[in-house]
């Protein structure tokens, strides 16, 4: 990250209440097309679009050296079944039935690649059809994909090895206009059922989405909490990757409360009379979000010592001045740990100020949160001196 990236950041997470809920944005279903690898920068990205929480496309040069990209891929474009039979074949790989419906998911089974790909192709010779339904591998991504955002509110990106994707996305909130009136967000954005104003009252009133054709080579990037869905348009693999930073880590603790507060509406009504109530929300939680508050804590944790080490090591590099060169290539890194330091101690702040998690008996925790947050300012003033 760069000086001016820095300072525009650092300027923008001065409103807390922005940095959790996500910039408000309507695109108007514009989304950028970067063209060109020598003229864009990682502070150019961090800049245009993870900080307004934007999404966009790269173009397939950004893709061009992966060794994916030549060996998983045919001359004529399409999957190296030979080639993925021999390297991966015995991999045993989760695969969903994309034709059948499992609350607001799919039905999945653990087979070996080779008898995945087996499948494949007969389905392809048979014209897209199988007794077996449409089998989807979950991280080669295959069919389509029900409405989602990603895991705690992530970003991602998604770059098509082989193959053709359309993507529907829509901006964080406007997934509101689409629940059913029990609440329920659909699993497919697209159905004609949608239409229904006793079941979807504020359909009407949800704007369309933005939708991208994603061709081979190019990667997609999904903004935090953009609900999407995706169509695979020709045979496809693609690579896929979810992180979170401090752009987007107050959007993923504003979602925690979400769905903390969910369970507690869910298991109200035992609120007096069960004596562990609280810790039963957290069990609850853990099992529906994949995360409970104590692990959210020490996931903040493990971040921000990683983010101390980087600047501990540009300290040491800088003390003894023995390479003035990768002193200069790690202090861009040292900005980025400031700026992840920074939103981590804001994060932590609220976190620790938040009445549930108060009811975990925080102190106990190693080292107690306010130790931690303690550690981290520290960090900070020294790197920012
Ligand atoms: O490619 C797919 O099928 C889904 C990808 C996706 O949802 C993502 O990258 O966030
Ligand atoms: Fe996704």
């Amino acid at each position: 990250m760069d000086r001016a990236a820095f300072a525009c950041s650092t300027a923008f997470f001065h409103d807390y209440s922005i940095a959790s809920h996500g910039a408000v944005c309507l695109p108007q279903g514009h989304v950028d097309y970067i063209e060109k690898v020598e003229s864009f920068s990682y502070s150019d990205f961090f800049r245009d679009y993870l900080i307004p929480n934007h999404p966009c496309v790269f173009s397939a040069k950004f893709t061009e050296g992966w060794g994916s990209r030549r060996n998983w891929v045919t001359r004529d474009g399409k999957p190296n079944f030979d080639y993925l039979l021999q390297h991966f074949g015995k991999a045993v790989v989760p695969v969903a039935n994309c034709d059948v419906k499992e609350y607001n998911s799919n039905p999945k089974e653990q087979i070996p690649l080779k008898e995945y790909i087996s499948y494949w192709k007969e389905y392809i010779k048979k014209n897209y059809h199988s007794p077996r339904g449409c089998l989807y591998l979950k991280d080669w991504h295959l069919c389509r994909t029900p409405f989602h955002a990603d895991v705690f509110r992530s970003y991602s990106w998604s770059a098509n090895i082989c193959g053709k994707k359309k993507w529907l996305l829509y901006p964080p909130r406007q997934e509101e206009y689409l629940r059913d009136r029990h609440g329920n967000l659909p699993f497919d954005v697209t159905a004609p059922g949608l239409q229904d104003s006793s079941i979807y009252p504020r359909y009407a009133q949800s704007c369309p989405p933005v939708e991208i054709i994603q061709e081979a080579g190019e990667i997609v990037f999904i903004p935090s909490g953009w609900h999407h869905q995706v169509y695979n348009l020709e045979d496809t693999i693609s690579i896929n990757h979810n992180w979170v930073n401090g752009c987007n880590v107050a959007i993923m603790w504003s979602f925690l409360q979400d769905e903390l507060a969910a369970v507690q509406r869910e298991i109200s009504e035992w609120r007096d009379t069960m004596e562990d109530w609280h810790l039963q929300c957290q069990v609850i939680m853990k099992s529906c979000t994949g995360i409970n508050y104590k692990e959210f804590y020490n996931f903040l944790k493990v971040i921000a010592e990683n983010r101390i080490s980087v600047l501990n090591h540009v300290l040491d590099e800088e003390a003894s001045a023995k390479n003035t060169h990768r002193a200069a290539t790690s202090a861009l890194g040292m900005l980025h740990a400031v700026f992840d330091l920074k939103r981590t101690v804001q994060v932590l702040t609220s976190l620790n100020a938040n009445e549930d998690f108060k009811k975990l008996n925080p102190k106990s925790l190693s080292p107690p949160p306010e130790a931690l947050l303690h550690h981290l300012k520290a960090a900070i003033d020294t790197a920012l001196l």
